[in-house]
């Protein structure tokens, strides 16, 4: 960072993130590394502009500059994903979840949707979310044996429930999701299909994962993960429901639009629409492979035997460990990742028996094959003995190797 603008201690707090972020393996799945001309955006006068309404129909004066940004925000967000519509305004992947249950939904409709505690998400029907709060969820999981979702037992569920939106969408599956058999289930059971492509909306984008857009009705996302875009929330959708989605969004779950982050993922869209991205998005998913392979041949049980993706399940019950120390003894080892709790687990959310691992930012900073086979045993090493001081002093070295050798906005497009 350049020299802080003041003596402001946040300066000081806002330098040591930074640090931080250089000198750690960031794996956690939802998190990525921004290009610099997307961070630059954020830090704009955009950030002063209210802008109430949508472009051409807003409350405030002065709006003919964001309304540039917003109109070509969506058009290239319609471009990459292949969407007939798009708003994206939604601050985050939560509110555009709340816009898209409201406008497919009255209040106690019913839904079915995949189970938190199978890798769903909490406004995916949590009690205490929204979600939970204000519709009848229901939940499918994945199977004890397989760790995967059963297409066939959630047709026969969503049958017997007669659900008035069926969705699909996970915050820790690490297999492909057959969004064409979700479309024909809610087809067959009378069911409006929505998806939460969060996790996957950069693999989607880079054409490495089937797209859910031709099969659902309503599309929810974030752009900061996969996408590799600002924080914040995205929806693409047909035609017919743009209308309700744009009501329900504003004013309806929001007030003014974030015109600063949706010039930053108009940039990000653009980034994701260039060659580039594709050579990322298939980067992610080998790499992921390749770290799942590693980590399964140094003695890690991976949920599910493997991943699709760009994350992956780790259960370290196996070697002894709750989720949560191993998340701890990682980040000693300036390997960052989340407890996860995996199928059927027995641990609380708390602990867990897992942990949920992704390649998304470490591919971003330029990390490939070698350097995840590098990764991979380190991992194993330091949680098949989490306590020896030698081990972890041994990888902590390893990691500074990687991280100077890799430094995070060197190799993403600026
Ligand atoms: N917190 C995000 C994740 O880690 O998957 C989901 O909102």
């Amino acid at each position: 960072m350049q020299t802080p603008p003041s003596d402001d201690p946040i300066w000081r707090f806002i330098e040591d993130e930074t640090r931080r972020q250089e000198n750690h393996l960031e794996l956690i799945a939802s998190e990525n590394h921004t290009s610099s001309e997307v961070m630059a955006a954020m830090g704009t006068a955009l950030t002063d502009k209210y802008a109430e309404g949508y472009p051409g129909r807003r409350y405030y004066g002065g709006c003919e500059h964001v309304d540039e940004v917003e109109r070509l925000c969506r058009d290239r967000a319609k471009a990459v994903f292949g969407s007939e519509a798009a708003n994206v305004q939604p601050h985050s992947g939560t509110q555009a979840n709340i816009g898209a249950l409201m406008a497919l939904l009255e209040a106690g409709d019913r839904v079915l949707a995949m189970s938190l505690d199978h890798g769903g998400h909490l406004s995916h029907g949590h009690p205490k979310n929204f979600s939970g709060l204000f519709y009848e969820f229901h939940a499918y999981g994945v199977e004890r044996e397989s760790e995967l979702l059963d297409m066939d037992k959630i047709r026969a569920q969503a049958l017997e429930l007669r659900p008035r939106l069926l969705m699909a969408g996970a915050s820790a599956y690490s297999r492909t999701i057959d969004f064409e058999a979700f479309a024909s289930i809610a087809q067959e059971c009378g069911a409006q299909l929505m998806v939460d492509m969060a996790h996957i909306a950069g693999l989607v984008a880079a054409g490495v994962h089937p797209s859910p857009v031709p099969h659902a009705d309503v599309v929810t996302m974030t752009t900061h993960k996969t996408l590799r875009g600002p924080r914040g929330g995205l929806i693409v959708c047909t035609k017919d429901q743009i209308k309700a989605i744009n009501s329900r969004t504003f004013p309806g779950n929001q007030g003014g639009p974030f015109m600063h982050m949706i010039a930053a993922k108009a940039i990000a869209l653009r980034e994701a629409s260039e060659p580039a991205f594709r050579t990322y998005g298939a980067a992610v998913k080998k790499n992921a492979g390749l770290l799942a392979n590693t980590l399964s041949e140094g003695g890690l049980r991976i949920v599910s035997g493997g991943t699709d993706n760009h994350l992956m399940l780790v259960d370290v019950s196996a070697v002894g460990l709750t989720g949560a120390e191993a998340e701890d003894v990682l980040g000693q080892v300036s390997i960052t990742c989340n407890k996860n709790l995996i199928p059927y687990d027995t641990q609380p959310p708390m602990k867990a028996s897992g942990i949920r691992i992704g390649t998304a930012a470490v591919t971003s900073r330029g990390l490939g094959e070698p350097e995840m086979v590098r990764m991979g045993k380190a991992i194993c090493d330091v949680l098949r003995a989490p306590t020896d001081a030698s081990v972890a002093q041994r990888v902590r070295s390893q990691v500074k190797e990687l991280t100077e050798a890799f430094p995070i906005r060197a190799t993403v497009p600026s």
